[in-house]
């Protein structure tokens, strides 16, 4: 899918529209001296000799339109660049007609002279910053992540994965199993004589902790994830209760239908609510109810089915009838603890003592609200927020968060560990147990990048967007 990597490539690497400035990047053996052939610097300065990190200004000529274009470049010399090539940058004034004149002048004249200058493919930028070393496969993964990344705590998260936790974390694990492994082929290499280099308990003890550290960074990845649509957060409650009147009230639109009987919402509505910086994905479902019979079973059981898996689950309860009762009747086994109690209808019944709620509720935050007046909608938004800033939600940047290339990846490491275990432990040959821990070395260098193949790089660079 990707041409050479020989040929120098161009992109504009602003994003596409009006702004203040726009910036095209040039990187390969041909940027220097196919920008040098374009422009007229104002200053006297040969492109060629500058030292690296050098900025000049002046005009590219576009013969076609007969204009000069004013232009700041900015000269990044191999291997001091983001790609370990030579990069010229070639800043001007963010106009779409004009930033096109200056990216067909510099393609035509490749035309012309028959140079490798050609169009970048998404994300090539940032392969070639891999290929050459700049970065690991998971930054390259955590770059794509800034790139994408619609909140401030999306952005953080993708930041500390860039300055390389995934890979740090990585590279221990490899580390413990690569030495493990040698030394267990040391141990068939001298099976002959009469000594023993690594014993089937220490072989054991090191196994386990190469699966405990691995299932760690799995776990971790899991709670501290946020996927890219937001927190799964469920409504959950007896049919009626106002759940679909509340997600439209929260969300500001009619985006699940409302009705006075009960039983209304079937299937799973689900919509995104951003507060504090924040993403939830909310969704409503059919209301859940003990007594009923099995007309609606199916949908309550999609429904419980979402919120075992739900990170937050907003139980709302119909503020104007018996609370204990509406609980009971609630179906309500392995609903996750991080929970926020909502009593929907006060404007129904204001003064109605809380005195019926179930004390097991008592722990968690609890809010009035009415999905008819708005009342108590801000604080429940802020409540939301709240849950993932303590860390209940385990939102944490610190976390390092496995992507589902990084997460297949760690799963089949912990196969091939846990078999080499299971071979150690019948007292089988060594030879069988280092054949796994090879194939758990090797996908441990898939994550970082070290063993990769074509297929797997093109996925991954391909998401990118062009100029990155
Ligand atoms: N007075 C008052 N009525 C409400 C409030 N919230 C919902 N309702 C009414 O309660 C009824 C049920 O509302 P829904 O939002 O459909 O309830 P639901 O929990 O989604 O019900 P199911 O989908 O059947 O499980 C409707 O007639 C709403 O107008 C509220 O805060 N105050
Ligand atoms: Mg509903």
């Amino acid at each position: 899918m990707y041409p050479g990597i020989q040929d120098t490539i161009v992109a504009i690497s602003t994003p596409a529209g009006k702004s203040l400035d726009a910036i095209i990047r040039i990187s390969g053996t041909e940027a220097i001296p196919c920008v040098k052939s374009l422009f007229i610097p104002a200053t006297n300065i040969d492109l060629e000799v500058v030292l690296t990190y050098n900025a000049a200004k002046g005009h590219i000529h576009s013969p076609r339109e007969c204009v000069n274009i004013p232009v700041l470049l900015y000269i990044m010399k191999k291997p001091c660049s983001y790609t370990k090539e030579d990069v010229v940058e070639i800043h001007t004034i963010g106009s779409p007609p004009l930033v096109e004149m200056v990216l067909d002048v510099i393609l035509s004249r490749e035309i012309k002279m028959g140079k490798n200058i050609r169009l970048s493919q998404p994300g090539e930028f940032t392969k070639r910053a891999f290929l050459h070393g700049r970065i690991d496969l998971t930054q390259a993964e955590a770059t794509m992540r800034i790139i994408r990344a619609q909140t401030d705590l999306e952005l953080k998260a993708a930041v500390e994965q860039l300055t390389g936790d995934v890979s740090l974390q990585t590279r221990r694990i490899q580390d413990e199993a690569v030495s493990l492994c040698a030394q267990i082929e040391a141990a068939i290499d001298f099976s002959d004589q009469d000594i023993e280099l690594i014993s089937t308990t220490e072989i054991m003890r090191r196994l386990e902790a190469i699966k405990t550290n691995t299932s760690h960074l799995i776990s971790q990845s899991e709670t501290g994830k946020i996927s890219p649509e937001g927190i799964d957060t469920v409504l959950y409650g007896k049919p009626n209760v106002g759940k679909s009147s509340l997600i439209n009230a929260l969300l500001g639109k009619k985006r699940s239908l409302v009705s006075r009987v009960p039983g209304t919402t079937r299937d799973i509505v689900t919509d995104i609510l951003e507060t504090g910086g924040i993403r939830f994905k909310l969704m409503d479902m059919a209301g859940v109810d003990d007594t009923q019979g099995a007309v609606i079973a199916r949908a309550m059981e999609k429904a419980q089915s979402a919120a075992k898996r739900a990170q937050v689950i907003l139980l709302v309860f119909d503020g104007s009838a018996d609370l204990s009762e509406q609980f009971i009747q609630m179906k309500r086994d392995d609903l996750t603890d991080n929970i926020i109690v909502i009593i929907n209808k006060s404007d129904l019944q204001k003064e109605r003592s809380l005195s019926d709620l179930p004390t097991e509720l008592n722990k968690y935050p609890l809010v009035h609200t009415s999905a008819l007046t708005g009342e108590g909608l801000e604080r429940l938004k802020r409540m939301l927020a709240e849950t993932v800033r303590e860390g209940k939600i385990n939102a944490s940047t610190v976390v390092p968060v496995l992507n589902v290339r990084q997460k297949d990846a760690f799963h089949r490491l912990l196969q091939s560990v846990q078999q080499a275990m299971e071979l150690a432990r019948n007292n089988e040959s060594y030879e069988f147990i280092a054949l796994d821990l090879r194939t758990a070395v090797d996908t441990l260098g898939e994550v970082v990048g070290e063993v990769t193949t074509e297929d797997i790089l093109d996925k991954i660079f391909s998401e990118f967007c062009i100029g990155k």
